[in-house]
């Protein structure tokens, strides 16, 4: 069998090796792609993310045992982001989720945030589709709300974590900044520890000025993902977010939605690789960048004259 037959029919060796060929970003691996994407679109993602540390990774571990309860088929790709907060997250999540390491039914891989030619959340949504493609029927998504690649992520999701934690009110003022908005369903894990109840009510009071346009009013949940208190109410939760989808249509205009950013930023990458690729040859950036540097034109112009050159 073929790789692509060899994917379609879940297996997992073949889905790592086309992974690999993604991160790698070789011409066999767009090949690939494009022979199964007739055949994804019917995996669940749920994205998850909140600050370093917060419990994401044992969040997904619990979620997926919860999953796999239910029969369900679970992809996981957990976004490492070698950040200054968190070296080795990579192994830390290797470890926390081995568990399902001989379930079939489960495939985990990580991501590095570094390295990734044309850009992490493409490859991450490349990699979404390999998973979507060999039959996983939930596909989890981890990764550090810190960065716009990251947040895109997640936004790409039906359904989207964000995990929060009890005593930090700065760090919910980070949340706040950027992925507040952003979520379906709030966790605040680590409810063992002081102030919970206090997470809850200022994540609360922060969604009563905001409200989604699709009608779905975000749920909060508590847990202890390190003792895997709470998580069947936060996957009914979730389940009921995806429910809610269904019935109004949501879940299709979610996939629009992901379809549309993935071919805008698709088209991005080409157009600008197109267009350095013809400047390369006519003597690269730097003859022009000498010339706007001088005043002699100016980078609006620079532009124009360069999309001109490829007929746009
Ligand atoms: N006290 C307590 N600790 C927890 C809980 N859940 C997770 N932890 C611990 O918190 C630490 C971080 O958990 P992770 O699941 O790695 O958190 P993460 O958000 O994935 O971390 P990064 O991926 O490195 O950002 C680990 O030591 C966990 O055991 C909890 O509910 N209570
Ligand atoms: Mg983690």
């Amino acid at each position: 069998m073929d790789l692509i037959d060899r994917i379609l029919h879940g297996d997992p060796r073949a889905a790592a090796r086309l992974i690999t060929m993604v991160e790698n970003g070789t011409a066999e691996a767009v090949a690939a792609l494009k022979a199964i994407y007739p055949h994804t679109g019917r995996g669940y993602v749920i994205g998850i993310t909140g600050p370093p540390g917060s419990g994401k990774s044992t969040l997904t571990d619990r979620i997926t045992a919860e999953l796999r309860q239910l029969g369900k088929t679970v992809g996981i790709i957990a976004v490492d982001p070698t950040s200054p907060f968190t070296g080795g997250a990579i192994l830390g999540d290797r470890i926390r989720m081995q568990r399902h390491s001989l379930d079939d039914g489960v495939f985990i891989r990580s991501m590095a945030t570094r390295g990734h030619l044309g850009g992490l959340s493409r490859s991450t949504n490349d990699v979404v589709d390999v998973l979507d493609a060999m039959g996983k029927e939930y596909i989890l998504i981890e990764t550090v709300g810190v960065g716009q690649a990251e947040i895109e992520i997640v936004r790409t999701a039906h359904t989207t974590i964000v995990v929060a934690v009890p005593g930090l009110g700065d760090e919910i003022q980070v949340i706040k900044a950027g992925i507040m908005e952003i979520g379906d369903v709030f966790v605040v894990n680590k409810a063992d520890r002081d102030g919970a109840d206090r997470t809850v009510l200022e994540i609360e009071m922060m969604l009563e000025h905001g409200e989604s346009d699709d009608g779905w009013r975000p749920k909060i949940f508590k847990t202890v993902a390190a003792r895997g208190e709470g998580i069947d109410a936060l996957t009914q939760g979730i389940l009921g977010h995806r429910e809610f989808l269904f019935e109004e249509e949501g879940h299709r205009r979610k996939g629009r939605e992901r379809t549309r950013w993935v071919f805008r930023g698709l088209l991005q990458e080409r157009l600008t690789a197109r267009a350095l690729e013809r400047m390369a040859r006519g003597g690269g950036l730097d003859p022009l960048v000498d010339r706007i540097a001088a005043r002699e034109t100016d980078p609006y112009t620079a532009v124009e004259e360069v999309l001109k050159k490829l007929g746009l």
